[in-house]
C-alpha cells in the first residue's frame, strides 16, 4: 500500500523505505548474464569495514551509483557489486584496542555498514557480496599464489624491510612518511628477514606501455604510474678496480670491476670519482679495516628511508683507499661511499660527474674533488660550472675523439665504443621493485607454504586448500600475531617427505585481496575455480570509481594481477579497468584551541557558533556551550584527527538519503574537492521539497492514469508553451552529456533545477481553459524525475507512481529528445539591399517566402534604401537572408 501524498509534507523517511523495499522485493539490482544487451560493469573501490561509513565513502559510492543507474537507463545490462576489504591493519588495530577478536569485530562492522549502504539506496547486487576474510574467497588467492610459484613468478629472499616497532610489522616504502610509520607515527627501523616476492618487474614493460591504451584514465594517474615504474634507458659501464697498490687481502676480497649505471654516457670524460652505496660490497669490505668508514655506514643504515627522503638529505660521504680505472682515459678515479647512492637501483654505484650533475657537484665542492667540464651549452644557454652544475644536453669538449658531438650523438657513440672494448652496454633500468607480499600480521590470508628442514619451502597441496586462518584466537595487547605462537596452526607435516614441518605464519599484504576482487565479483559463488566464464562476460570494469590515494599501488597491483590472470588463461582482456574516476576529497572548516605547550584540541563544527559582522562576514568563532573563543583553523580534509567530519548517519536521519546524495553530487564536480556546507545540505533538501510539492500540486490530488503529453498538437502551441517544451528537451540533451561524457553531475543538476523554475512560471490552467499547459508541465515534471532518478532514486520512485504510472521508474529508459521542440520556433533573417545589410527581421520559422518579402519591404530602413528604385530581383536564402536587388 502506498502512502497518501501530501504536497506540503515531503515524507522522505516513508518514501525511502518504500522504494528500498520495492527494489529488494523485486530483486531490481540482481545482475544476470544477458548476451543480447551491452554489459556495463560499474564498480566503486570496496571499503575496509572499519566501523561506520564516513563522508568520503558516501561520496565515492554515490558517484558510482549515479553512473550505474544512468547506464541502466541507457539500456545497458548493469552490474554493480559491493563487498568488503576485510583483512588488514585498520581492523586489526581496532580489534586490539577494543579487546575483541578481529573476526567478530569485522563481521559486526560489516553488518552495520551494510545497513548504512542500504539506507543510502545504492543499487548493489547484494547476492554478489564478498568479504575477503571469507575462506571461500582467499582459498583462490592461495591457489593462485601456488600456480604463480610453480610458474617461477614467486621467490623468497632475505630482504631489508622497514620495521614499524609499534605496529610490529613490515611497512612498504610508501607507508613510511618522513621516516615514520604511516599509522603509528613511530620511527621506522631496518630489519632483514626472509620474505615472499611476486615478480612484478617481469611485467614492468607491459605495465608501462599498456598505460597508453587506457584512454579514459586521468592523465595524472597515468603519469604517477609511469614515474613509479620509472623506466630509464642508459648505459652500464664496467670500471676495472685499480689493482696496482692493493694488499693481498684487498686483492682477494675486491671484485675485479665496479659496474655503474648512467643515463649520461656523454659525460664519461667528466667523471672525476665513483660513488657506491653504503651497502655495496666494496663499502662493506672497506669498513672492515677502517673505523671511520664503519661508523659512516652505520649512520647510513639507520638513516636510510624512502628514496624521496634520500634526495633531500645533505650529501655526505667517505673516501675509500681504492681506485677504479677510467675505461677510456686509463686515469685512476677515487672510489667514495656516498649517502645518496641507492643500493636497490641500477648497480648500487655511480660514476660521478660534478660538472654536469648537481648532486655530484655539491658533493665534489664539499670534499674538494676536481670538477671537469665536458659539455658546453648550445647557443641559447649559458653555463658557469663554478656556481652550479650544467645539467642540460649540449656539445662535447675535453672528450678526445668525441669532441664536437652533440650529447645525443655521443651517448650512442660512447656506448658503442665501450661495447667494442667489452666494458659496457646499453641498459634499461626500472625503478619498480618486486612486490614483497609477506606481512608479519595475523589478520590476513595465510601464505600457503610449508617450511621443511629437508625440502625447504613446499607449497600446500591444492587438496588441502584453503589454509584457514584460525579465528578463535587470544589477541594480545603487544600487537604480535597470535598464530606465530599457535602450534595447532603452525605444526604440520611436509607434503613432500612427510616429516614434521612448520607452516608459514606470515600473511599476505592485503593489496593481494584487493587486486582481484573485481574479477571474483563476477562469479562470487563459484566453488570449483577462482573465476569462470562470467568473469569474461562482465570484465573489464567499464567504470571504476575511487580515491586518488590508490592511484599508484592498488591500481598497479590490480593491473598486474589482471595480466597474471590473463597469462594463466583465466581472463581474456589485458586491463581490468577501462575508465577511471578519482573522486576528490571531502573537506570542511576546522576549529581548535591551543594550550600553553602548543597542543591543539580540535572541536567539531557542530560545537561551534560563528559570529558575523553587519555584512554577514565571519568575524570569529566561539564554542556554543561556553562561549569560549576558538581559532578558525582553515579548511582541511575531513578526518578524525581534525574533528571536522560530519557523520553521514545523522544527516540521513535528519534529511533522508536523497538529500545527502543530491548535495554531494551538486556541491562540486566529482573529481574536485567538496567543501562541506550545512547550508548546502539544507538547500538540497528544500529543492526536493519543492519538487515534491510542484509534482503533487500538478496532479490536483486525483491522478490515476498518467497524462499523455502527445495529446497536445505541438504545432499550435503558444510561445510560452513552446518555451517550456524547448527547455525540457534541451535539458534532457544537456543532462545526458553531463552524466555521460563530461561526468559533471553538478551542472546536470543545475540545469534540472532551472527547468523546475520554468515549470513554476507557467500557470497550470491556461486562459483558454484547455488542458495544454498542464500536459506540457506534466511532460517537464516527468523529465525531471527521469533525469534526477540516478541521483535521487527514492523520491523519483515515489512521485513516478504518483503520476499514475503502473511500472516503476527504475525500469524506465532515458527520456527521448524531441529535436523539433529544441529548435527555436522563430528565426532571425538579415535583410540586404544590393548586398549591404540594412535591417534584421524576426519571423516564425514556418513563414513562407512571399510573406517574408512583404514584411521586409515594409521595414523603414529598407524603404529608405529602395526608395523610388524598382525592385529587379529578390534572393532568399532560407533561414538566413533576403537580398533585394534594386535599380
Ligand atoms: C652519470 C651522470 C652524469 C648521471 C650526469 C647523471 C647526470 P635515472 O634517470 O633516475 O635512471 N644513478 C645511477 N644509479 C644510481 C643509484 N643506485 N643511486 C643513485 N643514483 C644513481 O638516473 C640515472 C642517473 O642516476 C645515472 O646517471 C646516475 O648518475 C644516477 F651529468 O651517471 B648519472
Ligand atoms: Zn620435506
Amino acid at each position: 500500500m502506498q502512502q497518501t501524498l501530501d504536497p506540503k509534507k515531503y515524507s522522505y523517511d516513508i518514501t525511502e523505505k518504500e522504494a528500498q523495499t520495492y527494489w529488494e522485493n523485486n530483486h531490481c539490482f540482481s545482475a544476470t548474464l544477458d548476451t543480447n544487451k551491452e554489459k556495463y560493469y560499474c564498480l566503486a573501490m570496496f571499503p575496509y569495514p572499519s566501523g561506520k561509513l564516513h563522508m568520503g565513502h558516501v561520496r565515492n559510492y554515490t558517484i558510482s551509483d549515479v553512473i550505474a543507474r544512468f547506464q541502466r537507463m541507457l539500456g545497458k545490462n548493469v552490474i554493480q557489486p559491493m563487498g568488503w576489504d576485510a583483512f588488514g591493519l585498520p581492523a586489526e588495530n581496532a580489534a586490539i584496542k577494543n579487546q575483541v577478536a578481529p573476526h567478530n569485530w569485522t563481521l559486526s562492522n560489516i553488518e552495520y555498514m551494510k545497513n548504512q549502504l542500504k539506507t543510502l539506496g545504492f543499487a548493489y547486487d547484494w547476492e554478489r557480496e564478498v568479504a575477503t576474510c571469507d575462506p571461500n574467497y582467499y582459498k583462490w588467492e592461495q591457489w593462485f599464489f601456488i600456480k604463480l610459484y610453480e610458474k617461477g613468478l614467486i621467490y623468497k629472499k632475505n630482504a631489508e624491510v622497514n620495521w614499524d616497532p609499534i605496529d610490529q610489522t613490515v611497512l612498504a616504502n610508501e607507508q613510511v612518511i618522513d621516516g615514520r610509520g604511516w599509522r603509528s607515527g613511530a620511527l621506522v627501523e631496518k630489519r632483514s628477514i626472509p620474505q615472499w616476492f611476486l615478480k612484478i618487474t617481469d611485467y614492468a614493460e607491459e605495465l608501462l606501455t599498456s598505460l597508453d591504451t587506457l584512454e579514459e584514465w586521468p592523465e595524472q594517474v597515468k603519469t604517477m604510474q609511469k614515474n613509479w615504474i620509472g623506466k630509464s634507458i642508459g648505459t652500464q659501464i664496467d670500471f676495472s678496480i685499480d689493482q696496482s697498490n692493493l694488499s693481498a687481502a684487498d686483492f682477494e676480497a675486491l671484485p675485479a670491476t665496479l659496474t655503474v649505471f648512467t643515463t649520461r654516457a656523454d659525460t664519461l670524460y667528466g667523471a672525476t670519482y665513483l660513488a657506491v652505496a653504503a651497502q655495496h660490497p666494496i663499502a662493506r669490505h672497506a669498513s672492515e679495516t677502517d673505523e671511520d668508514i664503519k661508523a659512516f655506514i652505520e649512520t647510513c643504515n639507520t638513516l636510510k628511508t624512502a628514496e624521496s627522503e634520500i634526495a633531500k638529505l645533505e650529501k655526505k660521504g667517505v673516501k675509500t683507499p681504492f681506485f677504479a680505472i677510467h675505461p677510456l682515459t686509463g686515469e685512476p678515479l677515487p672510489i667514495w661511499i656516498a649517502n645518496f647512492v641507492l643500493m636497490s637501483y641500477g648497480s648500487g654505484a655511480v660514476m660521478s660527474v660534478p660538472a654536469h650533475d648537481q648532486r655530484d657537484w655539491e658533493f665534489a665542492s664539499k670534499y674538494g674533488i676536481p670538477i671537469k667540464e665536458v659539455i658546453t651549452p648550445n647557443e641559447d644557454e649559458n653555463s658557469d660550472i663554478t656556481s652550479a652544475a650544467f645539467t642540460s644536453m649540449g656539445r662535447l669538449i675535453n672528450s678526445d675523439a668525441f669532441n664536437g658531438q652533440s650529447s645525443e650523438e655521443a651517448k650512442i657513440n660512447i656506448t658503442e665504443k665501450l661495447e667494442s672494448l667489452g666494458v659496457g652496454k646499453k641498459e634499461v633500468n626500472f625503478r619498480l621493485r618486486d612486490w614483497g607480499v609477506s606481512r608479519q600480521r595475523y589478520w590476513g590470508t595465510p601464505i600457503p607454504m610449508i617450511n621443511c628442514n629437508q625440502c625447504g619451502s613446499v607449497p600446500v597441496p591444492e587438496s588441502d586448500l584453503p589454509v584457514v586462518l584460525p579465528t578463535d584466537i587470544q589477541y594480545t595487547a603487544d600487537g604480535g600475531s597470535p598464530i606465530k605462537k599457535m602450534d595447532s596452526f603452525s605444526k604440520t607435516n611436509c607434503p613432500k617427505c612427510g616429516e614434521s614441518a612448520v607452516r608459514e605464519t606470515d600473511t599476505f599484504d592485503t593489496f593481494m585481496e584487493s587486486s582481484w576482487y573485481y574479477a571474483r565479483f563476477c562469479c562470487p559463488k563459484e566453488a570449483d575455480a577462482m573465476v569462470n566464464s562470467e568473469t569474461n562476460y562482465w570484465c573489464p570494469v567499464d567504470q571504476y570509481v575511487g580515491g586518488i590515494e590508490h592511484a599508484i599501488l592498488h591500481l598497479l597491483y590490480a593491473r598486474f594481477f589482471h595480466k597474471l590472470l590473463r597469462d594463466s588463461g583465466l581472463v581474456n582482456s589485458d586491463e581490468p579497468f577501462k575508465r577511471l574516476l578519482c573522486q576528490g576529497m571531502v573537506i570542511a572548516e576546522t576549529y581548535f584551541q591551543e594550550d600553553s605547550q602548543g597542543k591543539k584540541t580540535y572541536f567539531s563544527p557542530s560545537e561551534v557558533t560563528l559570529n558575523k559582522d553587519s555584512k554577514g562576514r565571519v568575524t570569529d568563532a566561539v564554542l556554543t556551550e561556553t562561549q569560549e573563543p576558538v581559532t578558525i583553523g582553515g579548511i582541511e580534509k575531513m578526518s578524525k584527527s581534525k574533528n571536522n567530519g560530519t557523520d553521514p548517519q545523522s544527516l540521513i536521519d535528519q534529511f533522508g538519503a536523497d538529500t545527502v546524495r543530491l548535495f554531494i553530487m551538486f556541491a562540486s564536480p566529482p573529481d574536485q574537492s567538496l567543501e562541506w556546507s550545512d547550508a548546502g545540505v539544507e538547500g538540497a533538501h528544500r529543492f526536493l521539497k519543492r519538487l515534491w510539492r510542484t509534482t503533487l500540486e500538478l496532479l490536483d490530488g486525483h491522478q490515476t492514469e498518467p497524462l499523455n503529453p502527445s495529446q497536445f498538437d505541438s504545432a499550435s502551441l503558444n510561445e510560452q508553451q513552446k518555451n517550456l517544451r524547448r527547455k525540457t528537451h534541451t535539458t534532457i540533451k544537456k543532462v545526458r552529456d553531463d552524466y555521460g561524457r563530461r561526468q559533471t553531475f553538478n551542472t546536470a543538476i543545475a540545469a534540472t533545477m532551472e527547468l523546475l523554475n520554468e515549470i513554476q512560471q507557467l500557470p497550470t490552467l491556461d486562459s483558454s481553459g484547455s488542458n495544454t499547459n498542464r500536459l506540457i508541465k506534466f511532460e517537464a515534471i516527468e523529465s525531471i524525475l527521469l533525469l534526477l532518478n540516478p541521483i535521487v532514486p527514492h523520491i523519483s520512485h515515489c512521485l513516478w507512481f504518483a503520476l499514475g504510472h503502473k511500472t516503476p521508474i527504475i525500469d524506465e529508459p532515458w527520456p527521448k529528445v524531441d529535436e523539433a521542440a529544441c529548435t527555436l520556433s522563430s528565426m532571425k533573417l538579415v535583410i540586404q539591399v544590393n548586398g549591404k545589410v540594412r535591417a534584421q527581421l524576426e519571423v516564425d520559422k514556418n513563414t513562407d517566402k512571399g510573406t517574408i518579402e512583404g514584411l521586409a519591404l515594409q521595414q523603414e530602413n529598407i524603404r529608405k534604401f529602395t526608395g523610388d528604385k524598382s525592385i529587379k530581383k529578390i534572393i532568399y536564402v532560407p533561414g538566413k537572408l533576403l537580398n533585394i536587388v534594386a535599380k
